[in-house]
C-alpha cells in the first residue's frame, strides 16, 4: 500500500509536467510518459479513494452530466470593451486618454483580442472553486466542471491564493476543423463549453489565455508577471508601446501577421499600462476608459442569395448551402457560401431573393452573415422562410441528431446516395487511393450507373463497360485503368484512410499502418493492442474495434485483397526515413499537435528530446517558438517548419 505522501508527490509531478506541456509549451517527457504517469496516480487513488483530492489530475472530468447550470452573480462585474474600427477612432481614444491623463504621451500594453469568451476562474486557498461564462456581465453560468477539463487552467496554484482570475476561453483552428458543424472555432468553444457532460468539453481540448491581474500591482504588465508565475497561461505577443504610433504599428502588424495564428483573433486590445492611471480614468457604466478594442473589419460583400441548397456528406451530415450570384471577394469569385446548419439559417433568418453579406473569417470557405435590408423595401416582399427538410433530400430517410445539443443533422441511411457517392469521393481522392483523372462527375457517372458501390468495385470495373458510359472514349477509359491499376499501390495507410472508418483520419490511418503492417494483423488486434497505438486512446480504440468487425467492411477489404490492392506496408519503407535523427519541437505546429508529431518522428526511427544541443539533428518549429529557437540558432541546428517536415516523412 502506498503512503500519502507518494500520491502526493506523483501528484505534484503530474501538474508540472502539465503546466509545461499545457502553459509554457515546452514538455520535459513524452505523452507516452505522461500518460504512464497518470495512470500509475489513477491506479493508486482507485485502491485508496480516500485519499482522492478536487485538485489531482484524474479530476479533471470527473463530474456526473448536470441537468442544467447554475446562475453565479460576478463578485466584480465583467466590464465591455469599448471599440473602435480605424485608426482615426484610435487616436481619438488615445486622445480622451491623454486629456484625462494631462500627459502628452502614454504607455500601452497592447494585446490580441482573442475571438473566444470570456469567463471568470475563482480560486480560495489556492484551489480552483469556480469557473463562470461572462453572462450578461452581471450574472453568469456556473462551469466549473468543464472548465476543469482544460488542461492549461491550474487546479491548484502554488500559493494559497484567494483570487479571480479572467481570460478568454477559445479553440485552436486544428481543433475546430476536426469538428462537424460549427460555424467557426468560437461557437464551437461556446458549445463546447455549454455541455452539460463535461466528458464531451474534455473531448474538444479547449485552451485559454489569462488578461486579468490582482490587485496591488503597479503596472498591466507586472500583473501579466505575476499570474504567468501563479501558472496562468498568457498570450505570448503582448507588447508594450509607448505612444499612439508605436500601437498604430502593432495594430497594423497584427492586421497581417493574424493569419500566422493557430488561432482566431478579432482586432487587438490597448490598455493603459499604469494601474494607477487606470484608476485615475476609471469607467464608465459600460467599460474602462482606459482600454479600447480596435476591431479588424472582414473581407466582406454583398450579393443575391440565389437558392438554398442541402448537401449531404459522406458521414450523413446535412449542410445547407448557399448559392449566390457571382460576386468577387478579394479577389476570388464567389458563387457558393456555407450556412452551416438549421440553427443558423434560422438565427440569421436569411431569405431567397435577399440581398445578403457574405464574409471570408478565418477559414477558407466563405459564409453568409445576414441579410442587408434595402432601405425602401424593408423586407416587404421578402420570400417564406427557408423549411429546412425533415428528410434527406438524397433519400429520403428520415434526418437524425447525434445527441440533442447537436447543431447537425444526419441522414442515417448507410445506403443513401449521396452519402455512398461521397464516401466514394473520398475514396479516390488525393490523400487516399489517389485514382488521379476520377473526379467528382465520373463517380458520379460510374455511380449512377451502378458500376460503382463500394470502394472495392473501381478494382473490378471492366472496359467495355466503361466504353458505354457518355463521354467515355476508348482514351480516357485506359487513362481511368491505368490510373486505378497505379492505385493498387496507394498502401495500407491511404486506404484504410480512404475506407471512411469512423476515427480513422489520415493520421490514425498511418499510425495503424505503421503498427500492425498488414491489414490481417489490424484486423486480428485486440481492442487493447489498438489502444496502444500511438494517437489511438481507449474511446477511438473501442469504437475502431466494433467498425473493424463489421461483416461490411470485411467484405470490402476482402474483395480489395482479391483484386490485389496492397494492404501491407513495407517496414522499411515507412520505419526508416527518420532513423538516427533527433527532433526538438517548440511552438505549436499548424496542423499537427505536438503528440502527433512526435508519434510520427519515432514511427519513422527518430527520436524526440526537449532540449536543443549540438547533437539535435532539427528543430521543428511552430508559432510562439520558446527559448530553443534561439539557443538552436546559436548553436546553427537546422530548424524546418511543419511543410518541411511533412516532406521529410
Ligand atoms: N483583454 C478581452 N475585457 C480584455 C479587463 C478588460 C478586458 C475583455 C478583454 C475589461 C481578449 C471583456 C470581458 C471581460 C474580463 C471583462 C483581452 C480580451 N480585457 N485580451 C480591460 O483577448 N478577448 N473582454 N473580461 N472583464
Amino acid at each position: 500500500m502506498s503512503s500519502q505522501k507518494d500520491i502526493v508527490s506523483l501528484r505534484r509531478k503530474i501538474q508540472r509536467h502539465e503546466y509545461l506541456y499545457y502553459v509554457a509549451d515546452s514538455p520535459e517527457i513524452s505523452d507516452q510518459e505522461y500518460d504512464k504517469l497518470l495512470k500509475e496516480l489513477q491506479e493508486l487513488e482507485a485502491a485508496q479513494p480516500e485519499l482522492i483530492t478536487p485538485d489531482s489530475p484524474t479530476q479533471r472530468v470527473g463530474g456526473q452530466p448536470l441537468s442544467k447550470f447554475a446562475a453565479v452573480v460576478h463578485q466584480q462585474p465583467l466590464y465591455s470593451l469599448d471599440n473602435v474600427f480605424s485608426p482615426a477612432e484610435l487616436a481619438e481614444f488615445d486622445a480622451r486618454v491623454r486629456k484625462g491623463l494631462g500627459a502628452d504621451e502614454v504607455e500601452y500594453i497592447c494585446e490580441l483580442k482573442i475571438d473566444g469568451l470570456a469567463i471568470s476562474l475563482t480560486y480560495e486557498q489556492g484551489l480552483f472553486t469556480l469557473g463562470a461564462t461572462r453572462g450578461d456581465g452581471k450574472k453568469g453560468e456556473n462551469v466549473t466542471e468543464n472548465l476543469r477539463t482544460v488542461r492549461s487552467i491550474p487546479l491548484r496554484l502554488p500559493e494559497p491564493l484567494d483570487i479571480v482570475v479572467r481570460g478568454e476561453i477559445y479553440m485552436k483552428r486544428s481543433e475546430f476543423n476536426r469538428l462537424e458543424g460549427f460555424a467557426n472555432p468560437r461557437n464551437a468553444a461556446a458549445g463546447s463549453l455549454r455541455q452539460l457532460d463535461p466528458r464531451i468539453t474534455a473531448a474538444r481540448n479547449l485552451d485559454m489565455f489569462c488578461y486579468g491581474v490582482l490587485a496591488g500591482q503597479r503596472t498591466q504588465e507586472e500583473g501579466y508577471q505575476l499570474i504567468s508565475r501563479l501558472g496562468f497561461k498568457l498570450n505570448p505577443h503582448r507588447r508594450i508601446c509607448r505612444g499612439l504610433a508605436a500601437v498604430q504599428a502593432y495594430v497594423q502588424e497584427w492586421a497581417s501577421r493574424r493569419k500566422e495564428l493557430d488561432y482566431d483573433m478579432d482586432g487587438v486590445v490597448i490598455k493603459v499600462n499604469s494601474i494607477q492611471d487606470q484608476q485615475t480614468l476609471g469607467f464608465t457604466t459600460k467599460f474602462p476608459r482606459w482600454a479600447a478594442a480596435y476591431k479588424y473589419a472582414p473581407e466582406q460583400a454583398v450579393t443575391r442569395l440565389e437558392a438554398i441548397d442541402i448537401q449531404v456528406g459522406r458521414t450523413g451530415a446535412l449542410t445547407p448551402v448557399a448559392r449566390l450570384t457571382p460576386v468577387e471577394l478579394n479577389g476570388v469569385i464567389v458563387a457558393n457560401a456555407t450556412l452551416h446548419n438549421a440553427d443558423e439559417i434560422k438565427r440569421k433568418d436569411v431569405r431567397v431573393g435577399d440581398e445578403v453579406l457574405i464574409q471570408r473569417a478565418g477559414e477558407v470557405i466563405p459564409e453568409v452573415v445576414g441579410t442587408v435590408r434595402s432601405p425602401d423595401g424593408a423586407g416587404a416582399n421578402r420570400s417564406s422562410q427557408f423549411v429546412f427538410p425533415r428528410n434527406c433530400p438524397a433519400c429520403g430517410a428520415a434526418v437524425l441528431k447525434d445527441t440533442e445539443d447537436e447543431a447537425v443533422w444526419r441522414c442515417p441511411n448507410a445506403d443513401c446516395p449521396a452519402r455512398v457517392r461521397g464516401a466514394l469521393r473520398h475514396f479516390v481522392s488525393k490523400n487516399a487511393a489517389d485514382i488521379e483523372g476520377c473526379g467528382e462527375q465520373i463517380v458520379e457517372q460510374l455511380h449512377r450507373a451502378g458500376l460503382v458501390k463500394t470502394p472495392a468495385d473501381f478494382y473490378y470495373l471492366q472496359s467495355a463497360d466503361l466504353l458505354e458510359l457518355e463521354r467515355m472514349g476508348e482514351k480516357s477509359v485506359n487513362n481511368l485503368l491505368e490510373a486505378i491499376e497505379r492505385s493498387k499501390n496507394a498502401g495500407l495507410a491511404r486506404i484504410l484512410f480512404g475506407l471512411g472508418i469512423r476515427h480513422t483520419g489520415q493520421f490514425v490511418a498511418a499510425q495503424l499502418a505503421n503498427k500492425f503492417h498488414s491489414i490481417d494483423k489490424l484486423l486480428a488486434a485486440s481492442e487493447a493492442e489498438l489502444a496502444g497505438t500511438d494517437g489511438v486512446g481507449e474511446v477511438v480504440a473501442r469504437a475502431l474495434y466494433t467498425a473493424l468487425a463489421a461483416p461490411e467492411l470485411r467484405e470490402i477489404l476482402r474483395r480489395l485483397q482479391k483484386a490485389g490492392v496492397v494492404l501491407s506496408d513495407n517496414r522499411e519503407q515507412v520505419s526508416d526515413a527518420l532513423s538516427g535523427q533527433t527532433f526538438v519541437l517548440t511552438g505549436s505546429l499548424p496542423t499537427l499537435s505536438r503528440g502527433e508529431a512526435e508519434a510520427l518522428i519515432k514511427s519513422r526511427g527518430g527520436s524526440v528530446s526537449s532540449n536543443v544541443s549540438k547533437k539535435t539533428s532539427f528543430v521543428l518549429l511552430g508559432e510562439n517558438p520558446g527559448s530553443k529557437y534561439a539557443r538552436a540558432q546559436k548553436l546553427g541546428v537546422p530548424v524546418i517548419d511543419e511543410a518541411a517536415f511533412k516532406k521529410m516523412l
